[in-house]
Parts: structure tokens; C-alpha cells; sequence
């Protein structure tokens, strides 16, 4: 890149979540470890129109080499490339020798490039002759996945955005699309209008459920009881579409009758679903009556023992009406991470091979293995990811390379998974984080390329490529994902077949392989973006599949003309019969357990908690419960408490949080927290690898739990430099990076003698010390040469901790004035008033500045944005805003704390 280009913005698209907003990327600096370039929202991408949610908009906090994986490293030691490259090639190469390709092992990841997971797709399947390929997608959609298959004969989502802003009746099923998908739901909310309807389907009220007209807050596991209920009620209202079940499907009188086969009258399914009878037909009415239906659906219905049958529940009543390919319309499958679609594209899942091509697609292995020039594709599936490290931990796996994903965290039951990754003989690890709980596991430690530093495309969940630019220097010797694996597959002497010189050209290659043979039988085809040239590919604007030559401009809506991809072009009924989870809770301490997640974060942290703005939101691990629960099981709101799974195996410690949306009986936990960030909050130690049949995806939203309260008699605020040196010990911590400092949170159960045990907290001895033993309140600060090194404070109750936003601001190397120095023990800046917890990330909007506003006669979330700014932006923050409002104002607090 010359200067002057380093000065332009760039157009790229946000590497989070699957709405792949385009964004407005302006490269700055060659120093890197300053942070990298402020970013926009791109007023020309289709997907967001300019928005961006909070996470898109702090994407320049997130770049910087600090904390980036630098030089590739074996066995903890820095060393070359080609070291590294010899050492991985020689692995498989011995592997392969004295064990055969099946103990290679490869674990992939939506949050690849379709270039980069094209590249291991090939070299693994292709060239190595391993089946065991699976990624991390099978933990969140591969439920989706089968269920379009089975009904389509194809994995494809009908349907594009504007489908969910035509809508007449909008569901949301399993969906927390405000906090996942926020630019999508900005979308639907702003779409809003007399006569539209939003029904929400989930066991929590979430800030989703702000917009429903309907909230249906079934019982876990319970949709296909739901939707099977619709199919009996659209029959019996007359409301089939006769004519299209007619022409263009099969199986419905067997999907029916299965439906029939259960309860499915409205009183029994609002019983099974635990749900008022008069909310269910409430839905069923405004389904059977309203033409424009889309039901979009996400990880409440695919993160289930019958998340397949889940989905094709939902298929069969858009196929039973008709409401399928048609503008507003339509069943619609949210993806999750940015390339989750674009995995599926390459055929990166272990049960398919390539291009939409199956292992059990007539033909496909030998098309395929001539396109690529080999012999060795494996002839039948591998291992999905639960079996995958099931096999790790048998031993039968010598070489593991997981790439672009941090299964040590997201994968269920994971103190198992850790174990069978420390068994593995060689375990690989390619990612632009050094240190998470992956990384610590790995032999090999890879340099990738990140955000902004790579080159490729990424399809969003509106089947719409859109490219990933580079625009920042690589972060020491990082190199691009498919680089990495074209150098070993070089290495292992398969020379010809990875000779790509950059990201066009296996673009170009996965293109045309997408078109081989075929004829109109998969969607999924890229035949007018085959011969792309260098120039094209940059410049490529954003674009749905198929793209043709009957569609050179891509197509938005697919199977419009009631064709599907099966041998008959009929789409298929399924029938299916409710399943629900196993596991009940059978002691008056168990409770059944969701996860999910929150607003700020993406999912292991790596990136997200380097903005210290995102981790404000939530800043430490929680436990929802409803309040009904709290005295039963001893709990108090701002306490803490610990789960533990049945087996004794799992346990997570957090912060109990009362939440009257939760239903009573249930908790929810979120899946960020991991050893990286506090000292046991892995949501995923709690869940058992229980998998569905069909799609082998795990069941991540159900278990359960016992629940004890910890009795802390201390809680603290730990305020330390960067990777400041421990030795203290604490019940409880969790650290929260700040842009100067780490803070930590801290409890313990015993009594500690403060005087004594301060300095292995401050790192020496501290200046200056406030202490009354009589209410348990203990303060210290520790300067060097008139610069902060560390303060502590310590509170019998946590809600006693002050906010140490002013103080974090501290470390960024000043000398403190006199003023400064005198607000260090009271942890405020005794001229500036304390905005308190913050509730719009992107204006840095507090608690008390809200409720200032309020006091001031601000009366709805639209006179606090005039007022305030809060909730202008992206606007996730609107339902907190409204519970702000809602709770009224407390008197204001006085001056001392
Ligand atoms: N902020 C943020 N956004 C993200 C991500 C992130 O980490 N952070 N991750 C991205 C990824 S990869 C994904 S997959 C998506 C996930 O996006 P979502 O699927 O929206 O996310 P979750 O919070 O996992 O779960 C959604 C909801 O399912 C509900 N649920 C639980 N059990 C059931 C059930 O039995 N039936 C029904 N109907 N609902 C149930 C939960 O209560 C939860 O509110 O988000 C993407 N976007
Ligand atoms: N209990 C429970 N478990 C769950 C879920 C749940 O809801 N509940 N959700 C599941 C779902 S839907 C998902 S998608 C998974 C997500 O789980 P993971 O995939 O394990 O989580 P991430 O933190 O996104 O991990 C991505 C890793 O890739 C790295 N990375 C980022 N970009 C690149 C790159 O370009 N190249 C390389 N090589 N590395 C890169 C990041 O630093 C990070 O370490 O979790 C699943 N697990
Ligand atoms: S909605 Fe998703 S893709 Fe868009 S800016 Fe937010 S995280 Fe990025
Ligand atoms: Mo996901």
C-alpha cells in the first residue's frame, strides 16, 4: 500500500456477528501498538445501509499488535517460519505413515475466510485423506443445516434481509437478534408499522422481546410441540395452500399425521409448552391468517437435542402455506459468525465435501478429485465435532490442528475437551491471539493474520459475499490462514495443487468448483465470479449467490418458482415427533440452565474485552435468576454463587443478578467468560455433550445445574498495570481490561489481614492506606515516582465497591497531581461527578447521568437521546433505557461514599 492509500478509507465488512455489515475502515498510523484506525459504517452495503452496532464500532480498539500472536512458536519457543512450517508438515507426514490420514485431525471455524477454510477443506480432505474435518459451526449450525437439506435438498436460506422487514407477522424464535444481530434488528424495528406484528419465542424475556407484540416464554425444548401445534391448526382452519402442497412438495399427509400423533390441541401444547392456551392461539391466528411470514430462527432452536426437527417443525408450516421464495416470507436461518456461511460454502462441516457436494452426492468424489488432481478423498464422512474430540481423547488422533476457534471454552463438557487436547500428541493451534485457553494448549502456536491485516470474503445470512480487506500491516510475522496451509500442503509435496498466489486465486478456484457438473442441481454457484480478475476480485461490491450467468448480479430470493434442489425438485415434508430434553432437575437445589450471550462481548473474549469500552456492559460473569428463586436457594442479588454440573466435573462462579424476565426454575450464564478472564465462568463445564441425532450439533442451551450461594465476607476492586506481576490469592476474580490497567474483581470467604498482605496486591508496599476494621472497609494506593502502581479497596458488600472507572484512567503514565493523589482512597476525582455503571457503550452514557435526565423530566428513551445522545446509535441500549425509566428515580446520591 502506498502513503496516499493509507490515508483513504477502505471498504471492508466487520468480522463479528452474520449480519456482515460493511465497514468504512480509515488506516492511519504504521504504529501499530498505538491501536489501529477509527471505523464506519458503509452507507453502501446492502446489509447495514451505514449502521453499525457497538461491537462493529469499537472494531479500532480491537486491532494493535499488543496481545497478537507475533512469531510462530514451538513448544513455547520463538522460531522461524520455516521451522515451524517443517515441524507441521512433519507431524502429519509421520502421522500419516505410521498411523494413516484418519489420525489427522482438522477443527475449523465460521470466523475463517471462504478462502482460508476453501484451503483446509482441500488440503485436509483432498490431500492429507482425512475425513476428520469439522469446525466450529457444528455448535451452531448445523441443526439449520440438515433441517434445509432434508426439506430443500439443499443447505440454502431462501430469503434475504428485506424479507424481514416485509413481513407482515414476524417470528423470532430462539433469537436474541437486539443483542446478536443488532444491526438486522435495527432493521426490523425500524420497519415497524401499523398492521406488522412480532411474536418472540423464548424461554427469557430479553431486550428482543422489547419489540414483540407477543411473547412466548415456552418451556426449554419445547418448539416442536409449538409449531406442530400450527401445522394441526393451519390444516384445521383451512389455511393450507392446497395448490403449492400439490405442485411443489412431498410427504405433508405424513407430516400431518405425525403432528396428529401428539398433543397438539392448543390447550395441551400451551400445557407441554407451559403456556397461557390463549397466547398460543393468539399465534396460531395471526400465523394462519397473515401471508407475509417469515419465522427466523437461531440458536434457541438449533442448540438442541432436536434442533434439526426443530427447524424442519418451522419448514413445514412455511412449506404447508406456501410462504417460501416470496418477497416477506419465508423461514429464515440467522447465522452466527461472519463466515458461517461461506464454511459451509467450501463444505468445511465433516459430513459434506465440497462445494454443496456431498459424500453421498452420485459422482461427487471423483469430480472433485480430478478437479483437484487426487486420489485420496476420503470415502465417507468424518468425525463431528463432539465424536471429533472424542477420538482426540481415545488417542486416535496424533495430529490436531484447530484454527480461527477456542473449542478448550466452546465446546460442551469442556474440562474433558482440555484433557484430550493435553493427551494429543501434536496439537496445532493457527490464531492472532497469543494467549487464550486454546493457545495454552498448543505445541505449534501459528501466527494468523486478524482483522483488517487479511485479505478475502466472508457470505453473510442473506447469502451476500462481501470481501474482507486488508488495510493494517501484519502484526509481526502473521501470515493469511490459507498461506499457512498452501505452505504445508507445498511441504507435504502436493506442490501443484497449492501454488495460489493470493486470496483471487483460490477465490477464483472455489468458484469454479462450485460450478463443476453442475446443471442447475445446487444453488450454490459462483459461475460468473470464476474468472474474476485480480482487479475485479478487490473492487468486488457485495453479492448473494447464485451468481450466474442467468444472475450475474447475484439473485435475492431463492426457489421462488417452487423448484428445490432435490432429485424431484419437490421440497419435503418431515415429520417429527416432539423430543425434549432428558435431564430434569431432581433436588431442590438443581435448576435447568441456558446460556447464551451478551450485548458487548463475542463469544471467548479475544478481541472484544481488548475495547475497554465493551467491557463495560457486563463486566464480570452473571447468573440470572428469577427473584422467586433467590431465598430459596440463599442467594442474594450482588452476591456471589457457584453451579456445578451433575458429574461434578463442571462449575462456574459468578455474580448473581436477580431478573424477574428469567422463568423461575431456570438460570441463564453467559458463554464469554473463560481462565483468561476470571477464575472458573466456563458456561460451556456445564453443559453435557449431549448432541442432536441428525445434526450432531450439542445441546448448548439445556442442562442442569445445583446452585449454592458463596459466602464471601470480603469484596474488592484490584487496580494493577498490564500483566502486573500476582501472587495474591483470592475466592473469586475476575479481570477487567481497562485501556491503562487490568481491574479486577476479587472476593474471598476468610477474613484477611490487610497489613499484612497488601503489598503482594500492590506489588510493594502502598502510600497511602485507609482502614476501619469496624465495617470491613480497607483502602490502599501504592505510587512509584508520583505514578500509580496499584489501589485496592475492600468492602464487606460489593454494592459497597465504588466505580473505578476515574481511577483506571489514572494509569495511563502521568504523575498524579495533589488533586488526584487526594481522590485515590474515595476513588473519585473529587471536581468531577462519577457518571456511574455504564449503559450506552457508544457515548459512554452512565447509570447516574441517565437518572439525572429523568429527574430532569426526561420522560421516554427519545427526550434521553435529545438530552443525553444515549441510544442514537446503534440503539441496543433502548431497552435498559427503558428499564431506567420504568424503575424511576432514586434521590440522588450524596456527595460523600
Ligand atoms: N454480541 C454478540 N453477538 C453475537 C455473538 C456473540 O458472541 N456476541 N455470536 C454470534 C454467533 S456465532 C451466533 S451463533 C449468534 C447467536 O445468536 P442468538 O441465537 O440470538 O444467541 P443466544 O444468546 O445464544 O440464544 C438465543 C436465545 O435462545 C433462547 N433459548 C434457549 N432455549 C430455547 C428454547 O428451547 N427454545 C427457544 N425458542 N429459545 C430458546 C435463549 O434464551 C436466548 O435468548 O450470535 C452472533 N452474534
Ligand atoms: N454453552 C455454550 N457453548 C457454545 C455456544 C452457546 O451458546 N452456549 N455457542 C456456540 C457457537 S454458536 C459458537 S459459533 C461457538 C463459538 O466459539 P469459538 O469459535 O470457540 O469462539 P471465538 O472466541 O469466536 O473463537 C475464535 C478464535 O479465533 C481467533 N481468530 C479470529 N480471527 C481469526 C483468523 O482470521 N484466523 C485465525 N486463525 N484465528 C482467528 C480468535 O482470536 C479466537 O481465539 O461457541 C459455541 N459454544
Ligand atoms: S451487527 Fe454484526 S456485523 Fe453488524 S456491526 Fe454489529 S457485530 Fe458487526
Ligand atoms: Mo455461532
Amino acid at each position: 500500500m502506498s502513503n496516499q492509500n493509507l490515508q483513504q478509507p477502505r471498504r471492508t465488512t466487520c468480522p463479528y456477528c452474520g449480519v456482515g455489515c460493511g465497514v468504512l475502515a480509515t488506516p492511519h498510523s504504521n504504529d501499530r501498538a498505538a491501536g489501529g484506525p477509527p471505523v464506519a459504517g458503509d452507507t453502501s452495503h446492502p446489509a447495514n445501509h451505514g449502521r453499525l452496532c457497538v461491537k462493529g464500532s469499537s472494531l479500532h480498539e480491537t486491532t494493535g499488535s499488543q496481545g497478537q500472536t507475533l512469531y510462530p512458536r514451538v513448544l513455547g519457543s520463538r522460531v522461524t517460519w520455516d521451522r515451524a512450517l517443517d515441524e507441521v508438515a512433519g507431524a502429519i507426514r509421520a502421522a500419516v505413515e505410521n498411523h494413516g490420514p484418519e489420525s489427522v485431525a482438522f477443527y475449523l471455524s465460521g470466523q475463517l475466510l471462504t478462502e482460508d477454510y476453501y484451503a483446509a477443506n482441500k488440503l485436509a480432505k483432498g490431500f492429507i485423506g482425512t475425513p476428520h474435518v469439522d469446525t466450529n459451526s457444528r455448535l451452531c449450525m448445523s441443526s439449520a443445516v440438515a433441517a434445509h437439506k432434508r426439506a430443500f435438498g439443499e443447505d440454502v436460506v431462501p430469503g434475504c434481509y428485506e424479507d424481514l422487514e416485509l413481513a407482515d407477522l414476524l417470528v423470532l424464535t430462539g433469537s436474541n437478534a437486539a443483542w446478536n444481530h443488532p444491526v438486522l434488528y435495527q432493521r426490523m424495528k425500524a420497519a415497524d408499522r401499523p398492521g406488522r406484528r412480532v411474536v418472540v419465542i423464548d424461554p427469557r424475556r430479553t431486550a428482543t422481546t422489547e419489540l414483540a407484540d407477543l411473547h412466548l416464554a415456552l418451556k426449554p425444548g419445547t418448539d416442536t410441540v409449538l409449531f406442530n401445534g400450527l401445522l394441526v391448526w393451519l390444516a384445521d382452519t383451512g389455511a393450507l395452500d392446497d395448490h403449492y402442497i400439490g405442485q411443489h412438495c412431498n410427504g405433508f399427509d405424513e407430516a400431518l399425521a405425525a403432528a396428529r400423533a401428539s398433543a397438539f390441541a392448543p390447550q395441551q401444547v400451551a400445557e407441554i409448552c407451559d403456556l397461557p392456551e390463549q397466547d398460543v392461539v393468539t399465534f396460531y391466528r395471526w400465523f394462519a391468517g397473515t401471508e407475509r411470514t417469515v419465522t427466523a430462527f437461531s440458536q434457541g432452536v438449533n442448540q438442541s437435542s432436536a434442533g434439526t426437527d426443530k427447524g424442519n417443525a418451522i419448514i413445514n408450516c412455511h412449506l404447508a402455506t406456501g410462504r417460501i421464495g416470496r418477497s416477506g416470507a419465508g423461514p429464515f436461518s440467522l447465522t452466527g459468525q461472519p463466515n458461517a456461511m461461506g464454511g459451509r460454502e467450501v463444505g468445511g462441516l465433516a459430513n459434506t465435501l465440497a462445494a454443496h457436494m456431498e459424500y453421498d452426492t452420485p459422482g461427487a468424489r471423483e469430480w472433485i478429485g480430478r478437479f483437484w488432481g487426487t486420489d485420496r478423498i476420503p470415502e465417507a464422512p468424518g468425525h463431528k465435532a463432539v465424536d471429533l474430540f472424542d477420538a482426540v481423547h481415545r488417542g486416535e488422533i496424533k495430529v490436531l490442528w484447530v484454527m480461527g476457534t477456542n473449542p478448550a471454552v466452546s465446546l460442551p463438557d469442556s474440562p474433558r475437551i482440555r484433557e484430550a487436547m493435553k493427551h494429543c500428541p501434536v496439537v496445532i493451534v493457527s490464531d492472532c491471539i497469543a494467549r487464550t485457553d486454546t493457545t495454552e494448549l498448543a505445541d505449534v502456536l501459528l501466527p494468523a493474520e486478524g482483522w483488517g491485516e487479511k485479505d478475502g470474503t466472508v457470505t453473510n445470512s442473506e447469502r451476500r459475499i462481501s470481501r474482507q480487506r486488508r488495510f493494517l500491516p501484519a502484526a509481526g510475522e502473521a501470515r493469511p490462514d490459507w498461506r499457512i496451509l498452501a505452505e504445508v500442503g507445498q511441504r507435504l509435496g502436493y506442490r501443484e495443487a497449492f501454488l495460489w498466489t493470493n486470496a483471487a486465486d483460490v477465490f477464483r478456484e472455489h468458484a469454479r468448483l462450485s460450478a463443476l457438473d453442475n446443471r442447475g442441481e445446487r444453488q450454490f454457484n459462483l459461475l460468473a465470479l470464476a474468472d474474476l480478475t485480480d482487479e475485479a476480485y478487490e473492487d468486488l461490491a457485495p453479492i448473494q449467490w447464485p451468481v450466474t450467468g442467468a444472475d450475474p448480479t447475484g439473485r435475492a430470493r431463492l426457489f421462488t418458482d417452487g423448484r428445490f434442489s432435490t432429485d424431484d425438485g419437490r421440497a419435503r415434508f418431515v415429520p417429527v415427533q416432539p423430543r425434549l430434553p432428558d435431564a430434569r432437575p431432581e433436588q431442590a437445589r438443581e435448576m435447568i440452565i441456558n446460556t447464551g450471550r451478551i450485548r458487548d462481548q463475542w463469544h471467548t473474549m479475544t478481541r472484544t474485552a481488548r475495547s475497554p469500552r465493551l467491557v463495560q456492559h457486563r463486566s464480570e460473569p452473571f447468573i440470572d435468576v428469577h427473584p422467586e428463586d433467590l431465598g430459596r436457594l440463599g442467594l442474594t442479588s450482588g452476591g456471589l454463587a457457584r453451579l456445578a454440573s451433575r458429574d461434578g466435573g463442571g462449575d462456574f462462579l459468578g455474580r448473581v443478578r436477580a431478573e424477574p424476565g428469567q422463568r423461575p426454575g431456570e438460570v441463564f450464564v453467559p458463554i464469554h467468560w473463560n481462565n483468561q478472564f476470571s477464575l472458573s465462568a466456563l458456561a460451556s463445564s456445564l453443559i453435557a455433550p449431549v448432541t442432536d441425532p441428525v445434526s450432531g450439533q450439542p445441546e448448548s442451551k439445556y442442562g442442569v445445574v445445583s446452585v449454592r450461594p458463596v459466602q464471601a465476607t470480603w469484596h474488592g476492586r484490584l487496580l494493577r498495570p498490564r500483566n502486573a506481576p500476582g501472587g495474591w490469592q483470592a475466592d473469586y476474580w475476575t479481570r477487567v481490561p481497562q485501556e491503562h490497567c487490568d481491574a479486577w474483581w476479587v472476593a474471598g470467604c476468610e477474613p484477611v489481614a490487610w497489613q499484612r498482605q497488601v503489598t503482594r496486591w500492590l506489588g510493594g508496599v502502598p502510600d497511602l492506606v485507609l482502614e476501619d476494621s469496624a465495617s470491613g472497609v480497607y483502602r490502599a494506593a501504592r505510587l512509584v515516582d508520583g505514578r500509580l502502581q496499584g489501589v485496592l479497596v475492600v468492602a464487606r458488600d460489593a454494592s459497597d465497591l465504588p466505580d473505578v472507572g476515574w481511577l483506571s484512567s489514572l494509569f495511563d503514565g502521568r504523575t498524579l497531581s495533589r488533586q488526584e493523589r487526594r481522590g485515590l482512597l474515595s476513588a473519585r476525582d473529587v471536581e468531577v461527578a462519577d457518571v456511574g455503571p455504564l449503559v450506552c457503550s457508544c457515548f459512554g452514557i452512565g447509570e447516574r447521568q441517565i437518572e439525572a435526565a429523568i429527574r430532569d423530566g426526561a420522560a421516554d428513551v427519545d427526550a434521553l437521546g435529545r438530552q443525553l445522545k444515549c441510544g442514537t446509535n446503534c440503539g441496543s441500549c433502548i431497552p435498559e433505557l427503558k428499564a431506567c425509566l420504568a424503575a424511576g428515580v432514586p434521590e440522588p446520591a450524596s456527595a460523600a461514599s
